[in-house]
């Protein structure tokens, strides 16, 4: 590996120590193909909704990460499905590992990308929100039929608002 590289790293570490997000080290350092390098390689797997993953995407889009947004048509769910941790979506891939559950996935992201809080306090109130967000989507689902999510049509529902949550 060339001299320059390792000092890069070096920088991109010191940097990340002093709890710069991903995005301030990237700037600072200038060198984004450096850091491109030291990502892992991210598959979002979803319907062709926000739902669920749109978080997901939120965070990917802030802290600047590239990744393959493969988004699951109806058709090819039912196979797909079968293949999944918990037979839901979304699903991560991380350099081709699966990684379920939405809020995980955020978590996991938002610590990696300096987004989870700079302290403990911080980090409580995150999941706070996230908690409280998620009552509320328990809310919405309940008004709505799942068909856009490739979920069954819930008869006993109350009547659809709107077919999506979005
Ligand atoms: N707790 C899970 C819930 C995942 C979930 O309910 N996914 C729905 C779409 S939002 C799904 O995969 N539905 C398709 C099915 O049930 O077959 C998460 O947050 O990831």
């Amino acid at each position: 590996m060339p001299a320059t590289t390792i000092e890069t790293r070096a920088k991109i570490v010191t940097l990340w120590e002093r709890d710069l997000s991903y995005r301030q080290v990237a700037a600072e350092v200038g060198v984004s193909e450096e850091l491109r390098k030291m990502t892992p390689h991210y598959k979002l797997i979803y319907f062709n909704a926000r739902g669920r993953a749109e978080h997901i995407r939120f965070i990917f889009a802030y802290a600047g990460i590239e990744y393959e947004d493969e988004r699951i048509s109806r058709e090819k769910w039912p196979e797909l499905k079968k293949k999944t941790p918990f037979g839901l979506l979304p699903v991560l891939e991380i350099d081709g590992k699966p990684v379920a559950q939405s809020n995980a996935i955020a978590r996991h992201l938002a610590k990696q990308y300096g987004l989870a809080g700079k302290t403990e306090w911080e980090s409580l109130q995150c999941d706070v929100l996230v908690d409280a967000l998620g009552d509320l989507k328990q809310e919405m689902l309940y008004l709505l039929d799942g068909n856009d999510l490739g979920g069954n049509p819930k008869q006993t529902d109350p009547p659809v608002l709107d077919n999506r949550m979005e």
